[in-house]
């Protein structure tokens, strides 16, 4: 195992397999040798070393942006369309956005026995999906505020403590974020289906660490809340919430975090469209919405 990351991170000992390990300067012939590339540094340096590390032979499982929608790339969630990535030309897989992760987790054994016709999703993500700054500077925002000072916002667009805030980039031409684009491109990406049509509504509330997700899905054969519930059961990566609505007893942020699983419930007949159902999903966006997907990832082409 090699940790690389820029100059400024060199030297820097990192906690691993009960040691540490010391991180290294990421340049491409520091890919030698490597079978396996878990990549996190954003888009800009996963263009420019992924394509290196791959032509020395790694495997490339890369969580940001950059190769998600390239043609040559597969897209993968392991408990949805795994077998998708034995085709990768590149020698790349991209790791999916974290609210795409838990949403199909959740979606895809209902996909596979009623062919989903159409998602509505709207997210209530949390502030560490914009990474350490923005967490810290949530907290700092509460503190402020607890103090009776203005809340600082420099990472934020704005007060994200007791209050809810839309803070990802607009998408030129279009009324949606890219947060929002990515859960419509990505969702037909890995579900093979350019037909299903999906409306998102992302959104930033002020918890540090868990992303929650209300689903409605439409089917193109009708489908109620018991099978659902039954298919759900013995999901992959699946954790029912199977009981009747009470106050409190549903999936929440605080089950999630430092856990593996997407946790399901509220999976309910909607009220106003026959076959149609709502549920909600709740998954910890730093495991299962990332690392924990990557490295899944990695063990099932190790198996
Ligand atoms: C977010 N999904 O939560 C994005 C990136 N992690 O901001």
């Amino acid at each position: 195992m090699i940790a690389l990351a820029s100059p400024r991170s060199v030297g820097r000992k990192l906690p691993f397999a009960g040691g540490e390990i010391e991180v290294q300067v990421a340049s491409p012939e520091a890919f030698a040798g490597v079978t396996y590339a878990l990549f996190s540094a954003g888009a800009s340096t996963a263009r420019e070393l992924a394509p290196a590390a791959a032509a020395h032979g790694a495997v490339v499982i890369d969580n940001s942006s950059a190769w998600r929608m390239d043609p040559e790339v597969p897209l993968i969630v392991p408990e949805v369309n795994m077998h998708a990535a034995a085709k990768r030309p590149r020698g790349i897989i991209a790791n999916p956005n974290c609210s795409t992760i838990q949403m199909l987790v959740a979606l895809k054994p209902l996909h596979d026995a009623a062919r989903i016709r159409h998602i509505v999703v709207s997210t209530y993500q949390a502030a560490s999906g914009k990474g350490q700054a923005a967490m810290e500077e949530l907290l700092a925002q509460h503190h402020a505020l607890m103090n009776g000072a203005a809340p600082p916002a420099s990472i934020l667009p704005g007060q994200l403590a007791m209050n809810v805030l839309m803070d990802w980039k607009a998408s030129p031409g279009s009324d949606y974020s890219e947060e929002e684009l990515k859960m419509v491109n990505e969702t037909r990406k890995i579900l093979g289906d350019d037909t299903i049509a999906v409306s998102p509504t992302t959104v930033r509330v002020p918890v540090v660490t868990g992303h929650s997700e209300s689903v409605h899905v439409q089917f193109h054969r009708p489908m109620d809340a018991v099978e659902a519930r039954r298919l759900l059961a013995s999901a992959p990566g699946v954790k029912l919430f199977d009981e009747p609505y009470a106050p409190g007893r549903h999936p929440q942020p605080i089950h999630a975090v430092g856990t593996d699983d997407v946790f399901v419930g509220r999976v309910r007949d909607d009220l106003g469209v026959p076959g149609a159902l709502n549920l909600f999903i709740v998954a910890d966006n730093l495991r299962k919405g990332a690392a924990l997907n990557a490295v899944q990832i990695a063990e099932r082409l190790h198996a």
